[in-house]
């Protein structure tokens, strides 16, 4: 299993050093963002983790083998290339085996990072049940790998495009913990709240990595989401991100997006219709959620 990773020599000598390490996905990168906005936030995502004493390990496919940190020209590839891959969990194996591109989801992010012994996983949102899964039956695989894989993924919620009541739901059947940070209602990405509530609310890091501590202390298999609000400056209208939300979903349905290709479709459309407001939250929030997820990746490693 190990022939498969290669360790960039900041994550491995930060692991030899016993220092902290956070996970960060690709497809953010390759299919979640536009160029050169993308390069730019990722770079600067993974500097203020290493201003917040951690170790930054950006996580991507490569020539047959699974990156763990990735350095300035394979960021710059992600970032630019055409051809690269959206792998999730049903992708790893034959995306390695052919060695394409593949940029990482949070469900194969988390599974690369669990391989690679990373507990932490920052990121910007996670994917869930779409509206209308009663029928498409479209439910993202980020679940059912936050059912089995033992990674936080610490986020900004998720974004209405999906069903937030059936994603928590989904997440309760599963027994995956939804902590909110110094909140009480799940955040919904662009905004800081929404209709629903967390399960737990934690006002501080310690209570969040010593509830994680004990969760895989007894082997409670499986992640957690640690839901951060966006912050207030950058958040934005609920009304106008609504209605840009509804016109995407519209448009989607229109054009037959199916599979795959959804999520990226609606998240582009957003961007567009919002006239690159949302791709200004959207980096907001992730740098917002790189500050929380070091300082819980300090905390936690600090209990070993
Ligand atoms: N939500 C976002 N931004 C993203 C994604 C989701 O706000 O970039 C990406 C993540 O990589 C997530 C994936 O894991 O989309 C989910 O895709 P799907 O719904 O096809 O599982
Ligand atoms: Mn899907």
């Amino acid at each position: 299993m190990k022939e498969y990773l290669v360790l960039s020599e900041e994550v491995k000598v930060g692991q030899e050093q016993g220092k902290p390490i956070v996970a960060l996905e690709s497809t953010i990168i390759s299919h979640g963002m536009p160029y050169p906005q993308n390069v730019q936030t990722a770079r600067e995502v993974e500097q203020i983790i290493r201003d917040n004493g951690a170790v930054p390990a950006t996580i991507a496919i490569v020539d047959g083998k699974i990156k763990i940190g990735l350095s300035d020209e394979e960021l710059e590839m992600f970032g630019k290339s055409t051809n690269v891959a959206k792998a999730s969990r049903r992708d790893l194996a034959y995306l390695l085996a052919t060695k394409q591109l593949g940029a990482t989801t949070v469900a194969a992010t988390m599974i690369c990072a669990e391989l690679a012994g990373i507990e932490i996983f920052v990121t910007g949102g996670i994917g869930g049940v779409h509206r209308g899964a009663e029928t498409t039956m479209d439910i993202s695989a980020d679940l059912e790998e936050l059912a089995q894989t033992n990674v936080a993924v610490i986020c900004a919620g998720a974004k209405s495009i999906l069903d937030l009541g059936l994603t928590l739901e989904y997440l309760e059947t599963k027994g995956v913990p939804v902590i909110g940070y110094q909140t009480d209602v799940l955040p919904a990405f662009y905004t800081r709240s929404s209709k629903f509530a967390v399960n737990f609310r934690a006002d501080d890091v310690e209570t969040i990595s010593q509830t994680l501590k004990t969760k895989w202390d007894l082997q409670l298999k499986g992640g957690a989401v640690i839901a951060n609000p966006i912050p207030e400056e950058h958040a934005m209208e609920e009304k106008v991100i609504t209605e840009v939300i509804e016109t995407a979903l519209k448009e989607a349905e229109e054009q037959h997006i199916s599979g795959k290709e959804v999520t990226p479709f609606l998240l582009a459309k957003v961007k567009e219709l919002t006239a690159g407001k949302s791709l200004d939250a959207n980096i907001a929030l992730v740098k917002n959620n790189a500050v929380l997820g070091a300082q819980i990746a300090v905390k936690l490693q600090a209990k070993k």
